[in-house]
C-alpha cells in the first residue's frame, strides 16, 4: 500500500525515476541531484522566448544566487515537490541547504542584472544575458582576529554542472599576442509561468584550475590560463589592472562575434541588424563591444561610417554610478597590448567627436591618452540611462551636463527594480501566502495589485503581518546560530544594513551611532527595547579603510558583548560571508532597513526595494530610489534625514569641509571618535587598524558622516520609539508593502523594451 502511493506520487513530478529509486531510499544528495537534473529538463521542455529581434544584455556580473528552489517556483513545481518529499519525511529545505551559490557578481550592479533576466523571460522578452564563466566568484569571507579573510569560492566544482549545458560554439578571441579558443555555457533562466531568458557564459578553453592555489592571488601573467578564474581581480595593480581588460574584451568579442552570427542566421543582413538585435550595455565593462561590432562589421565589407550607425542604432548604456573611481578609464597602451585590433576604430571615433564638438569633456581618448569608456558609450549608443529619477537628474545636470547638450533626446531614467518571485515568493513565503489571502494571486503578475492591501488594513491583518516577522525573525536567529555560532534574541529591534562595504555607504556612521549608544547605556540612558545590529558586507580585498571599518564592527561586537550590562541592551553581529544566500533569510526578519549613504552616492540601491517589500521600515537619507520610496509611502511611513544631494554637491563645490571642527565641536561625535582608540577597543583589536580609521574620519571624511551624525542619531532614537507602538508600526510596514508594486522588475524592463529595446513579446 505504501508503496502504490510512492508510486503515484512519484510519478506526479518524477524525482524518483531520475534518482532511480524511491525517495525513501536516496540520500540527500541524491535527491538534490535528481531534483536539478528534472528541474533543468522541464526548463530545458519550457523552451526559450523566440523573436525577430533579441536583447543582448551584456554584463560582467550575474548574481544569480541559487537556482533549485527559484525554479521550482517559476516552474510552478515548488509545492508539489515540497510535498511529496514532505510525505517521504524528507525536507525540500534541507535540500536547498546542499546547493552552493553562484557568486558571479559583486554586489548591486549583479544582481540587477539576474533580476532582470527574470524579468524578461516571465514578459516573453527573447533575451540573453551574455557574461563570463568565472570558475570562482567573489571571494567567500571569514572572520579571523577580527578581520575579513579571504578565500577562493570555488563554485563550479560542488556538482553544479548540470545546472550549465556546453554549447556546441567555439570562437576565436585575438589578443596583441596570442589567441584563445572560447566554450560557451548556458543556463536556462526560467520565467514565472513563462518560457525561459537564457543566461550565456563563456569561458578560455585553456583555463588551468591549478592556478587557484592558496588565496585568490595567481599567477597574473598566464593570461590564457587565468582569464575567467576569478571575477575581478584585484585592480589595485597594473598586472591586475590590465587582466581586467583581457576579460572585458574576452566578453566583448565573443559577445559581437555570437550576435552577429545569430542575427545572420534569423535573416539580418547586418545593414538591418537593430530589427535584429539589441544590445544594452551593462555599465562600462561591455564598452569594448562597440569597437569590436564595428570591426567586425567592417571586416565583413560594411563601410566605417555606416558600421558605426549601425552600432549606435543597436547599443544602449546603463549608468550606474557617479563615483569617478568607478568609471572605468584604460591607458591606450593597455588597450594596445591587449586588443591592437580595435585601438585604430577607438582613435578614428575619437577623432570624429573632436571634429564636431570642441568641448574636452566628451572626448573620448585624453591628452594623457586614457580612453574614457563611458564617453565612448555615450556617443555610440541611442540610450543613455540613470538606475533612478535623482541618479538621472544628477547625470543629466552635473556629471553629463555637456553631454546631455549633444544629446538631450538619448537621455532617460530608468528606476531600478527587484524579482518579487525571489525576494518575496520564495524568501518571505508566509507574506506571500498572506498576500494571497487578503487580495488574492494577481499580484504575482501585476505588483501594483500590491496597493489593494490597504483597503483590507484591520488588527486583524497587521496581528498577522506582526506574527510573520516574528517568526522570519525566528527563522533568521536559528540560521545564524548554525552558519556562524552567534545568538540573536527575536525579541529585540533588528536594525539591519548589509550592502558591499564601502565608505560612500557609511556604515561607519552606522557604527558611530552603535559606539554613542553602547556608550549611553553605560552612562545609564537605556534604549526602550533590546537593539540588535546587523551587519553584512565583503570589502574589496585591496580597499584598505572599508577593511578597517570591518574591523571596527567586529571589535565593538566582542567588546559589547563581554559587557554584562550593554549585553542585555546592544548586540552587535557582522553576517560571515554575506551573500544572496544570506539575504534571502535577512531581509525578511528586519525591522529597519538602514540607507544612509551620502545623498548624490548611491546611484539607486536594490536592497532598499527588498527591505520595504518585506514589510521593514527605511531609515535613510534623500539618495538614489530612497528618494521614490519616500514619494510612494508619504513621510509618515519612512524615516529620513541628513543633508540633500543639492547640499552635498554644494559642499564639494566649495571645498571648504573640515571635519576636525566638527569633531572639535561636537561632543559626542569626539567620544564615539576617541572611542575607536580606547583601551578596550585596543584589547580587541589591531591598534594600526583602529587608529587609521579614526584619523581618515578625523582628517578627511571624504563621504562626510560628520555633517549628518546629529541628524542620524535624532531621527533613529525617533525610529526605535516608533517601534514600541506596535500597532502603528505594523500599518506603516503595510503602506510600504503595498506600495512596493512599483519596484517589480517586472515594471522597469516594460520600461526598457517600451523606451529603448522594443522586442515583442512571445505571446504562446
Ligand atoms: C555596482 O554594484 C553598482 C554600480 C557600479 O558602478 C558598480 Br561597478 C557596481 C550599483 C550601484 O552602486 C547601486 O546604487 C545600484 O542600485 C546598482 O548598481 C544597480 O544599478
Amino acid at each position: 500500500m505504501a508503496d502504490a502511493v510512492t508510486q503515484t506520487r512519484d510519478a506526479g513530478t518524477g524525482i524518483a525515476r531520475y534518482a532511480g529509486k524511491p525517495i525513501a531510499n536516496c540520500t540527500n544528495l541524491e535527491l538534490f541531484n535528481a531534483l536539478l537534473r528534472m528541474v533543468r529538463d522541464a526548463a530545458q521542455a519550457r523552451g526559450t522566448n523566440q523573436g525577430k529581434k533579441r536583447l543582448y544584455y551584456v554584463s560582467a556580473e550575474f548574481l544569480i544566487g541559487k537556482l533549485l528552489s527559484n525554479n521550482l517556483i517559476n516552474l510552478g513545481l515548488y509545492e508539489q515537490v515540497r510535498a511529496e518529499l514532505a510525505a517521504a519525511g524528507r525536507s525540500l529545505a534541507e535540500l536547498e541547504e546542499l546547493e552552493s551559490e553562484p557568486s558571479l557578481g559583486n554586489g548591486g550592479l549583479g544582481r540587477l542584472a539576474a533580476c532582470f533576466l527574470d524579468s524578461c523571460a516571465t514578459l516573453g522578452l527573447p533575451a540573453d544575458g551574455i557574461g563570463l564563466a568565472y570558475h570562482c566568484g567573489l571571494f567567500r569571507q571569514s572572520f579571523l582576529g577580527n578581520k575579513q579573510c579571504e578565500t577562493p569560492d570555488g563554485w563550479l566544482t560542488w556538482g553544479q554542472e548540470s545546472w550549465m549545458r556546453r554549447a556546441s560554439l567555439h570562437q576565436t578571441v585575438s589578443f596583441g599576442d596570442f589567441d584563445v579558443t572560447s566554450t560557451l555555457y548556458d543556463i536556462d533562466v526560467t520565467g514565472y509561468g513563462s518560457k525561459c531568458a537564457r543566461l550565456r557564459l563563456f569561458d578560455v578553453d585553456s583555463a588551468d584550475e591549478r592556478l587557484i592555489k592558496d588565496g585568490i592571488a595567481f599567477d597574473k601573467r598566464r593570461v590564457a590560463q587565468g582569464l575567467t578564474l576569478f571575477l575581478y581581480p584585484d585592480d589595485s595593480d597594473d598586472e591586475g589592472r590590465i587582466l581586467r581588460v583581457y576579460q572585458e574584451y574576452f566578453m566583448c568579442s565573443n559577445a559581437a562575434q555570437l550576435i552577429l552570427a545569430e542575427c545572420e542566421e534569423r535573416g539580418s543582413n547586418l545593414r538591418d541588424l537593430a530589427d535584429y538585435a539589441a544590445v544594452q550595455i551593462n555599465d562600462t565593462h561591455p564598452s569594448m563591444i562597440i569597437p569590436e561590432l564595428i570591426r567586425l562589421l567592417v571586416q565583413r565589407g560594411i563601410a566605417f561610417d555606416e558600421a558605426r550607425g549601425i552600432v549606435r542604432d543597436v547599443c544602449a548604456y546603463t549608468n550606474h554610478t557617479i563615483l569617478a573611481e568607478a568609471l572605468e578609464c584604460w591607458p591606450k597602451s593597455f588597450l594596445q597590448r591587449v586588443a591592437p585590433q580595435i585601438v585604430p576604430i577607438i582613435e578614428r571615433l575619437d577623432a570624429d567627436v573632436r571634429k564636431s564638438c570642441k568641448e574636452p569633456f566628451v572626448q573620448i581618448v585624453d591628452e594623457h591618452d586614457n580612453v574614457h569608456m563611458a564617453n565612448m558609450d555615450i556617443h555610440l549608443s541611442h540610450s543613455t540611462n540613470g538606475v533612478a529619477a535623482l541618479h538621472t537628474k544628477i547625470l543629466e545636470d552635473v556629471e553629463l551636463a555637456p553631454f546631455r547638450r549633444l544629446y538631450p533626446e538619448r537621455f532617460n531614467n530608468k528606476t531600478n527594480g527587484i524579482t518579487f518571485r525571489r525576494w518575496c515568493i520564495a524568501c518571505n513565503p508566509e507574506l506571500a501566502a498572506l498576500v494571497d489571502r487578503t487580495i488574492g494571486d494577481g499580484w504575482r503578475h501585476d505588483a501594483t495589485q500590491l496597493e489593494r492591501l490597504l483597503e483590507h488594513e484591520d488588527d486583524a491583518l497587521l496581528g498577522e503581518l506582526a506574527a510573520i516577522k516574528r517568526r522570519n525573525k525566528e527563522r533568521f536567529a536559528t540560521w545564524i546560530e548554525r552558519h556562524q555560532g552567534a545568538k540573536v534574541d527575536p525579541e529585540s529591534v533588528f536594525d539591519v544594513q548589509s550592502k558591499r562595504l564601502h565608505e560612500y555607504k557609511r556604515q561607519q556612521l552606522n557604527l558611530l551611532w552603535a559606539i554613542d549608544a553602547y556608550l549611553g547605556i553605560k552612562a545609564g540612558k537605556l534604549p526602550r527595547r533590546k537593539v540588535t545590529v546587523i551587519f553584512g558586507a565583503k570589502a574589496a580585498p585591496a580597499y584598505t579603510i572599508a577593511k578597517d571599518v570591518i574591523h571596527a564592527i567586529l571589535c565593538l561586537s566582542q567588546v559589547v558583548a563581554a559587557d554584562p550590562v550593554a549585553n542585555k541592551w546592544l548586540q552587535i553581529v557582522m553576517i560571515e560571508n554575506y551573500n544572496v544566500t544570506a539575504a534571502e533569510r535577512l531581509i525578511p526578519a528586519a525591522d529597519i532597513s538602514e540607507q544612509i549613504s551620502l545623498a548624490s552616492k548611491e546611484a539607486s540601491g536594490t536592497g532598499n526595494m527588498k527591505f520595504m517589500l518585506n514589510g521593514a521600515l527605511t531609515l535613510g537619507t534623500m539618495d538614489g530610489a530612497n528618494v521614490e520610496i519616500a514619494g510612494l509611502v508619504g513621510a509618515g511611513n519612512i524615516f529620513t534625514f541628513g543633508e540633500s544631494s543639492d547640499e552635498v554637491i554644494a559642499r564639494y563645490q566649495r571645498g571648504d569641509y573640515d571635519p576636525m571642527s566638527y569633531y572639535q565641536d561636537d561632543e559626542r561625535i569626539k567620544a564615539a571618535v576617541d572611542f575607536l582608540l580606547s583601551h578596550d577597543m585596543l584589547a580587541a583589536g589591531d591598534g594600526h587598524s583602529l587608529d587609521r580609521l579614526a584619523h581618515e574620519l578625523m582628517c578627511k571624511d571624504w563621504f562626510m558622516t560628520f555633517p549628518d551624525f546629529d541628524a542620524y542619531l535624532a531621527e533613529k532614537d525617533r525610529m526605535l520609539e516608533a517601534a514600541e507602538d506596535e500597532a502603528t508600526w505594523q500599518s506603516k510596514c503595510l503602506v510600504n508593502i503595498a506600495k512596493a508594486g512599483f519596484f517589480s522588475s517586472d515594471r522597469t524592463i516594460a520600461e526598457y523594451n517600451r523606451d529603448i529595446w522594443h522586442l515583442t513579446p512571445d505571446a504562446d
